[in-house]
């Protein structure tokens, strides 16, 4: 018996702190996680989540083996040839009736953590599209789909937008985030939490705007309430007050690369501090206060997250966040809102190819039921139950999930749960059989997340340091098990014409990727614009993901540029360095490299944000005597699926409803008792937590539950259900720019159940 103890060191794939952890292995099992102090990125942190890898990894409910659903409705576990003939059968008639228009693709968030399907997901997506898929659905526009609005326009791109400097600000105001549970977002730093509280002990200033007062809040210096869907008022006149005091600071780096902040301050002129006191619950002095702070603070900035995204003005908030921070002179600085320098070039940085013009286009096409606007190609997400349970051509037939919970996660739940029975062919690539794939016909597992190879790209965009990681594989996967990848491409192929069973894997990888060189050499402004996409394609080793990796390291600021820069990076060059690669650290100057906006400045002024200012006008004066429903997030949660972890489940029901004391005695109803929530979209009957951490006219509810549902098998979660938020948060009400739902500010009624 070999009782050898061996020692990996990988990255957490969990979220994007992107923490390095040591795992020892006995026999293997997983003996221990604990955080790597070697890791040149996150030097030790980790959170409750990643010392639980090991229970992820052995959870029994994990498929290992893809399962089929059978006439009786129950899945059973089959072979792998027998799933794709499966797959094949269920989707080639709807693909010889009706076209790829009659199939769609949900792209779910776990995607954006997994090497392979990160790699991959442009390869089904791209492939469906050629085939004549009208649109594919993510939950983008249940997060952060107005940052990429702004970001297209501000800064050029999707992806791009300055990030707080976490080490040198002494001033930080953060709106609708809450780093405690999530560990940042759209902002990767290890212990976001630490860095808070080294700007307090250097002297500096922390301010949390949220109608809660979270753990964040708790360690800040000053926790300012807000009602729900009002930061824009807040922001606006914040902007104007700077602008009145004589303070907004037009600094000589900025001098000539900024179009637009003349405009921006005059639109502020509305927002008096007296006028948006009522709707935000903030008094004028208060906001007064506020601006007084950024205005003295020598390095302030402004950080904001989903509760500002999924909220009524999401975008117009977004786009201020950016503005105040212009106006405060605190972009493209070191100590402000710098734009970070990741080392791995990721074609998500590319423009999609269906943006030709020189200027991005939005609502260039519709959806059929709804008739909503594309916004970056997508409709909101409560759209496809609707496309798929609404008669008529063009009604969605087939639907690949790509791990992805849409039952729980997208608002309008209960129409989606019903509707995705009448699909002809649901495939799911998931690695549970959850509350959305119990309808698939056909569950593909991948890899569990010791069982495959590890890199991030995207996050590197949002990261206090640029760094190179590699995770190799902590177990070898069982043999004869197909990679999510290949299943990707093989699906991909599938909306092609290809049978499922007969798709040449290696031929098809070949294909994307030299695709993909091809669109990198055509597209101005990328790493390989101009070069020969034969030549690219030859310098290149390996396949799959690590082919993909090695290129976006080469391709990287610090990569060998395939052959152009001896001695310059290359995958197998960061493989040897098992604790990672530090390369440089956040700083200013980098405005001319990042902003790839048509004028090369950062262009403030668009139409498609401004438009909606005379909606936030309206919101002014609105008066409601409901409570408003907001969402929130739990550090040892993540979304809706690490539930099945024991030990990530200990302790009390988090699935409550947060109220203050004064609305719960209003309401009739008591801690530890249940209450009654309704909205629009209908009602739930929840445990109730009464706690003075919510603002008077504010109830939280955590999004992610709703689990026990019949035909899942997930042991643990179904004996911990809770309630899925979702079938309160209702469809229509939405931040027009960008398509994304409200989940934050939703009027609602709280009262004692019946009886
Ligand atoms: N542990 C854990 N980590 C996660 C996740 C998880 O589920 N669990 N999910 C990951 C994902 S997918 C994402 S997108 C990120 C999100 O990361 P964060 O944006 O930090 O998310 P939340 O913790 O939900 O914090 C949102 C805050 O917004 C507040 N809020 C609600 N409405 C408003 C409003 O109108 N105005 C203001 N100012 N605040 C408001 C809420 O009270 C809440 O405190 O977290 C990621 N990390
Ligand atoms: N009310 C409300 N709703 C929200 C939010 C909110 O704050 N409030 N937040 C929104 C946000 S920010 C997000 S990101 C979404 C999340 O929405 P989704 O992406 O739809 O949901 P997740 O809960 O992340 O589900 C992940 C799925 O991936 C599967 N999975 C996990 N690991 C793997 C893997 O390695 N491979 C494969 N193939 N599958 C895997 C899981 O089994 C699960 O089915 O929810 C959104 N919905
Ligand atoms: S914070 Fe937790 S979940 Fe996120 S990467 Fe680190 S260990 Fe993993
Ligand atoms: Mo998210």
């Amino acid at each position: 018996m070999s009782s050898e103890v061996s020692d990996h060191r990988v990255t957490c794939p969990l979220c994007e702190a992107m923490c390095g952890l040591r795992v020892l292995v006995r026999d293997s099992r997983v003996l221990s996680i604990r955080g790597n102090g070697d890791d040149v990125w996150s030097r030790g942190h980790l959170c409750p989540k990643g010392t639980t890898l090991g229970q992820l990894h052995e959870d029994p409910d994990r498929l290992r083996m893809p399962m089929v659903k059978g006439g009786d409705g129950v899945h059973r576990t089959v072979g792998w040839d027998e799933a794709f003939a499966e797959a094949e059968r269920r989707l080639r008639p709807v693909l010889e009736e009706d076209g790829a228009k009659a199939l769609s693709v949900y792209v779910g968030n776990p995607v954006a953590h997994n090497l392979d399907l990160a790699s991959y997901i442009g390869a089904l997506v791209g492939m469906a599209g050629a085939a004549g898929m009208p649109a594919y659905y993510s939950p983008g526009t249940v997060d952060q789909w107005p940052l990429n609005v702004v970001g297209t326009l501000l800064f050029g791109g999707m992806w791009n937008a300055p990030i707080p400097d976490l080490e040198r600000i002494d001033h930080l105001v953060i709106l609708g985030a809450n780093p405690a549970a999530s560990q940042g977002s759209m902002l990767s730093a290890p212990d976001v939490m630490g860095h808070l509280a080294d700007i307090r002990r250097r002297g500096g200033t922390v301010v949390v705007v949220d109608p809660r007062r979270t753990p964040t809040a708790d360690r800040a210096t000053e926790w300012v309430p807000i009602r729900p869907g009002t930061d824009a008022l807040l922001l606006f006149a914040i902007l104007r007050i700077l602008a009145a005091d004589g303070d907004i600071r037009r600094p000589a780096h900025l001098e000539g690369k900024v179009d637009g902040l003349d405009e921006a301050i005059a639109l502020a002129d509305p927002f008096t501090a007296e006028r948006v006191s009522a709707a935000t619950g903030i008094e004028a002095a208060t906001i007064r206060r506020i601006a007084a702070g950024l205005a003295a603070a020598q390095s302030p900035v402004l950080y904001s997250r989903i509760g500002t995204c999924t909220q009524e003005f999401g975008t117009l908030t977004t786009w201020l966040v950016f503005v105040v921070n212009v106006a405060l002179g605190a972009v493209d600085r070191r100590g402000g809102a710098v734009f970070a320098k990741p080392a791995v070039f990721s074609p998500m940085f590319m423009r999609p190819p269906d943006q030709t013009g020189e200027r991005w286009e939005f609502g260039r096409f519709r959806s059929r039921v709804r008739g909503a606007p594309e916004v970056l190609g997508q409709f909101p997400l409560s759209c496809l139950a609707e496309e798929i349970d609404t008669p008529g051509e063009g009604r969605i037939r087939a639907l690949i999930t790509v791990a992805g919970n849409p039952v729980i996660s997208a608002p309008g739940a209960r129409r989606l749960d019903m509707a995705l029975p009448k699909l002809d062919a649901m495939i799911a690539v998931d690695n549970w059989l959850n509350e959305t794939t119990r309808h698939a016909h056909v569950i593909l597992p991948g890899l569990s997340p010791l069982e495959r190879a590890h890199s991030d790209d995207l996050y590197w965009m949002y990261a206090v340091a640029s760094c190179l990681k590699w995770s190799e594989p902590v177990f070898p996967p069982d043999p004869g098990r197909p990679a999510e990848w290949e299943i990707l491409l093989r699906l991909g192929a599938a909306a092609l014409g290809v049978p499922v069973p007969e798709v040449d894997v290696a031929a098809m990888d070949d294909m994307y990727t030299t695709g993909l060189l091809s669109a990198m050499c055509d597209q101005p402004g990328t790493p390989l614009t101009g070069r020969d996409p034969g030549e690219a394609f030859a310098a290149l080793s390996g396949v799959g993901p690590a082919r993909l990796a090695d290129l976006g390291i080469r391709l990287g600021p610090w990569g060998d540029q395939l052959g152009l820069r001896p001695g310059g990076l290359t995958l197998d060059a960061v493989r040897a360095h098992p604790d990672g690669l530090r390369l440089a650290e956040l700083d200013g100057g980098r405005l001319d490299e990042a902003v790839t906006t048509p004028s090369g400045r950062i262009e403030l002024i668009h139409p498609w944000i401004t438009d909606d200012i005379p909606r936030l006008l309206d919101r002014i004066d609105r008066t409601s005597a409901d409570l408003v429903l907001t969402s929130r997030r739990h550090l040892r949660s993540n979304n809706s699926w690490l539930h099945n972890v024991p030990a990530l489940m200990r302790g009390r029901d988090r699935c409550t409803l947060l109220i203050h004391p004064d609305d719960a005695r209003s309401a009739g109803v008591a801690d530890g008792g249940l209450a009654v929530v309704t909205t629009s979209a209908g009602s739930l009957e929840i445990p109730v937590e009464t706690s003075d951490e919510m603002m008077p006219g504010v109830v939280s509810l955590p999004h992610g539950w709703g689990h026990g549902r019949p035909g899942t098998r997930l042991e643990v979660a179904n004996a911990h259900p809770g309630v899925n938020s979702n079938l309160l948060n209702p469809v229509d009400v939405i931040d027009v720019p960008s398509n994304t739902h409200v989940v934050n500010g939703v009027p609602c009624r709280v009262s004692a159940p019946a009886g």
